[in-house]
């Protein structure tokens, strides 16, 4: 197949604050992650995408950057970089990176220049604003918009010494760049050239899509998907790798991104990024209140969202794939079972029906370990500027403290921050120091020593699931058809591969697979395809009494808890 080799990847995605600590500071360094790369190699990822190491005061642990050419000491030096590029390299394995500029750190010297004085040649690369008519600087109502940030309060930070506002659409030490300004997007391409060129293989790009956006009256502002983001991103397509003879991989982080905007993305034609991460499907526990105004997971929804994606980018455009990343909680603490005797099988049912859809999977580290939320019983333990000012707010608003803290114990970034889960040993083999974010206490059981090599593990059966990808043609190609889109409790869709579309898969490859997963606690009979109950079974996890003895007059249909299995015709 001459498929872009992107399409055939399965992505890991390294936090390297929390995955590998060499130097005993508590802090995850490249070095750490270098030391442990076979981790990843034994996995079966072809790519690893590493969260931002630059340079940074660390207001948000590293997505607020004051030098894009550059290392953080904490992380490491650009020699480590180099060094993780040659080590991925002679693996046969590639290196992305996390490109943060819709923002800066305040601390970058972009920054320190625009806001010495009005009149500074980088003063317009910012959003600088006067306060609204009738207002002085800094009074209640002074903001020149009625926008929110991310992390709460007004999106507006007054400048005492210049008399104007600044825009931060995250926290107020994240001013936002503004792309109107040519230069500032030849100098993000620049960067983007210089990376490749020190041999990196591709760009995860932060928030991308709130880089235009327009700034209107109150009710009416446009912070996402502006006016002018396909221009753009064609723009920094075409001037920083369109000349490339290897492809890169590109994705765009998307926030509030539809089906509509990601065909526009990510059609080839077009030449903007090859996929991009919506947010959809992480909605789906979310009210009206947003993330931590908690709702129970509805997978009814939850696969209405998915096949959406699914159908929407099959004939033009490309899928990411994800339950996890550094901002999410752990899946098997959000969607699997309450039940920790169905820990293990809730995590391999999870990542059974994500990886068999069409699209890049991307495995966030521990996740292939089945790693949980962490037990905060304190708010002080708290790390994640999001989650620290969400319960400040809540309490002032008079929320009782064991509701700020059950809803952060569900939704709180820290539960994918805490550190990897190597080993049993005191912190988990991460450090040998104090970590930065404490371990969870479960690491004594749930850890890689205890799962690499062992064939039932979720480790196993992610390896299982990724050397599927890479050896069967239909799980990257083939389509999809959601089945039993109303029932609350299984997961199960086809994928083919029509005959016409497939000439180099070979006449004996399958041409069909069934996956199908009760993501319950309740075994389940369900009325699947008839042709499918002699068919091959491929993979299946399930509790160990079904893995002991498969055919124990188990009717056809019959699901156990948990329950996953791949079929083939
Ligand atoms: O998921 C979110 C909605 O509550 C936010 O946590 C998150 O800020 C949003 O998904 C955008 O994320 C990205 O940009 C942020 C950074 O804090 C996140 O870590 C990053 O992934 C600002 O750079």
């Amino acid at each position: 197949m001459s498929e872009p080799w992107w399409k055939t990847s399965v992505v890991y995605q390294v936090y390297p604050r929390s995955f590998a600590d060499s130097n005993g500071d508590g802090v995850g360094d490249l070095p750490g992650l270098i030391d442990r790369l076979d981790h990843i190699y034994a996995l079966g990822a072809d790519v690893v995408w590493v969260s931002p190491f630059y340079p940074s005061p660390q207001a948000d642990n590293g997505y607020d950057i004051s030098d894009y050419r550059d290392v953080d000491p904490i992380f490491g030096s650009l020699a480590d970089v180099d060094r993780l590029i040659a080590e991925l390299h002679s693996r046969g394995m590639k290196l992305v990176i996390d490109i943060v500029v819709n923002h800066t750190s305040d601390e970058h010297p972009w920054f320190v220049e625009s806001r010495s004085d009005t009149t500074n040649p980088k003063r317009d690369w910012y959003w600088w604003r006067p306060p609204r008519d009738g207002h002085t600087l800094g009074a209640p109502g002074g903001e020149p918009t009625d926008w929110i940030a991310f992390f709460g309060g007004p999106a507006w930070e007054p400048d005492v010494a210049t008399g104007e506002y600044y825009l931060h659409l995250f926290d107020p030490k994240q001013p936002d760049l503004n792309w109107e300004n040519p230069a500032v997007r030849a100098a993000v391409a620049d960067m983007l050239r210089w990376w490749l060129a020190r041999g990196v293989d591709g760009f995860r790009f932060d928030v991308i899509n709130l880089v235009s956006k327009e700034l209107r009256p109150d009710g009416t502002g446009v912070y996402a998907n502006g006016p002018r983001i396909h221009e753009f991103v064609q723009e920094l397509a075409a001037s920083a790798w369109g000349d490339r003879e290897v492809p890169i991989i590109t994705v765009g982080e998307c926030p509030a991104a539809t089906v509509a905007d990601a065909q526009l993305f990510t059609d080839p034609a077009r030449g903007e990024f090859d996929m991009v991460f919506q947010f959809e499907h992480m909605g789906v526990d979310h009210g009206p209140g947003g993330r931590y105004d908690i709702r129970p997971v509805d997978l009814v929804a939850l696969k209405r969202v998915l096949a959406h994606w699914q159908t929407g980018l099959a004939d033009v455009g490309w899928n990411s794939l994800y339950w996890c990343n550094h901002d999410q909680p752990r899946p098997v603490s959000r969607y699997g079972s309450r039940n920790p005797a169905y820990r293990s099988a809730s995590a391999k049912a999870l990542a059974t029906v994500l990886h068999l859809q069409r699209g890049t999977p991307f495995v966030y580290q521990g996740e292939e370990l089945g790693m949980t939320n962490y037990p905060f019983t304190e708010l002080a333990a708290l790390d994640d500027v999001e989650s620290r000012n969400w319960s400040r707010e809540a309490l002032e608003r008079g929320m009782p403290f064991e509701q700020v803290l059950a809803a952060v114990n569900v939704q709180s970034r820290d539960h994918a921050r805490t550190p990897m889960q190597w080993d049993a040993s005191p912190h988990a083999g991460f450090t040998t120091g104090t970590p930065w974010l404490p371990v969870n206490p479960n690491h004594v059981t749930i850890n890689a020593a205890a799962q690499v090599g062992d064939p039932d593990s979720v480790f196993a059966h992610y390896q299982r699931l990724i050397r599927l990808r890479h050896d069967e043609p239909i799980v990257v190609a083939g389509d999809f058809t959601m089945l039993l889109p109303e029932h609350p409790q299984v997961f199960a869709y086809l994928r083919r591969l029509p005959a016409t579309a497939d000439s180099a898969a070979g006449s004996d490859a399958p041409r069909e697979l069934l996956v199908v997963a009760n993501l319950g606690d309740d075994a389940v009979d369900v009325e699947l395809p008839p042709e499918w109950e002699h068919s091959e079974i491929v993979l299946r996890s399930a509790p160990d009494e079904v893995a002991s003895n498969p055919e124990a007059g188990m009717p056809w249909g019959r699901l156990l808890p948990w329950e996953a299995r791949i079929h083939r015709l």
